[in-house]
């Protein structure tokens, strides 16, 4: 429906400032290594690769000492700031070409960028955030200081009720609405983000609301929250620790009791007959953090099995 000419970016965001394992900027190569680009052409897509980050100086940035570029506890604002920036840019470009944006981490932070872009072309657009992790941190509330862990409140705009926005990330334009959002697979939240989440009504679906009435329904929910007449853009961006680490070893934070295998693909295959979605967030896929080649394997497989159901594989 939006996308006539089945046109495709991968956007490539091989970005780790967001947090603190060395890796997670590796996701991208991998994924792009197990055959994602030529798995999505034989699915009828034209694709193509964007790379807003390849410069050099965001990689030695990325190593570089925290110290250096902090904001009281915030860690990185500068480098979070012009990497999301720059992938915005690249996010929107793709949309003003009626091309698909597919954005592979990288760490949670990059859907600074690539939400923004999507909410600015298409300003009804629902948000559906797939993650065990809340990821609505304020600059006040964060206790680790992690941007990956605050992607949703800068989406929100509560950002710029602070004081404390470092001017690298005063750009984003934070328009999201409270009600335009919806979450599946949370069973890390921390104290201060409950909070959030219930003073801004948002809807939230943990893995008790899994068990309690099956994927199925929680899709439906979260959907129809999110767009009530069925007819709104959809955004998802899909962070891998929504999977039980089971599936999903190699990821940054994992976080037992998650998304079984079939649950986290049926999630996909159900956004994708809805025939709104918008754009696609894949994150948070860390190569290093296996301990073994198998774990490699099964994490970037799982990885490119996610995007290949949202965009449209089915299994008959
Ligand atoms: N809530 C913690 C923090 O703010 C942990 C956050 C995240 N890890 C992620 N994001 N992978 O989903 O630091
Ligand atoms: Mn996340
Ligand atoms: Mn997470
Ligand atoms: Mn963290």
């Amino acid at each position: 429906e939006f996308y006539k000419e089945r046109k495709l970016a991968i956007v490539a965001a091989p970005f780790s400032g967001g947090q603190g394992h060395v890796g997670v900027e590796n996701g991208p190569k991998y994924i792009l290594n197990h055959g994602l680009q030529s798995d999505l052409e034989e699915m009828g897509w034209k694709t193509s690769v964007e790379n807003p980050l390849d410069n050099e100086s965001m990689v030695k940035r990325m190593l570089a000492d925290t110290v250096k570029d902090s904001y009281g506890r915030i860690k990185k604002p500068n480098l979070v700031g012009e990497a999301t920036q720059l992938i915005y840019q690249s996010v929107g470009k793709c949309l003003s070409e009626e091309t698909f944006p597919l954005t592979i981490g990288g760490d949670h932070s990059i859907a600074i960028g690539s939400v923004s872009a999507v909410l600015d072309k298409y300003p009804d657009a629902g948000l559906l955030w797939i993650d065990a992790h809340a990821d609505i941190n304020t600059l006040e509330s964060t206790n680790s200081g992690h941007l990956h862990g605050c992607p949703v409140s800068f989406l929100l705009g509560l950002h710029k009720d602070s004081s404390e926005c470092p001017e690298a990330l005063k750009w984003v334009p934070g328009k999201l609405r409270p009600e335009k959002i919806a979450y599946i697979g949370l069973r890390d939240v921390e104290a201060g983000e409950k909070k959030i989440l219930k003073d801004l009504g948002i809807t939230a679906f943990s893995m008790y609301h899994v068990d309690r009435y099956g994927i199925n329904t929680v899709i439906e929910m979260a959907l129809k929250a999110v767009s009530p007449d069925g007819k709104s853009p959809i955004m998802c961006s899909y962070d891998v620790d929504a999977v039980d680490p089971l599936f999903m070893p190699a990821t940054g934070t994992p976080v037992r009791g998650g998304l079984t295998l079939r649950e986290a693909l049926f999630l996909a295959e159900r956004i994708a007959e809805t025939g709104k979605l918008v754009g696609l967030d894949i994150v948070e896929c860390n190569p290093a953090l296996a301990v073994h080649d198998l774990h490699v394997i099964d994490t970037i497989s799982a990885g490119c099995a996610i995007a290949r159901c949202a965009l449209g594989e089915t299994l008959l």
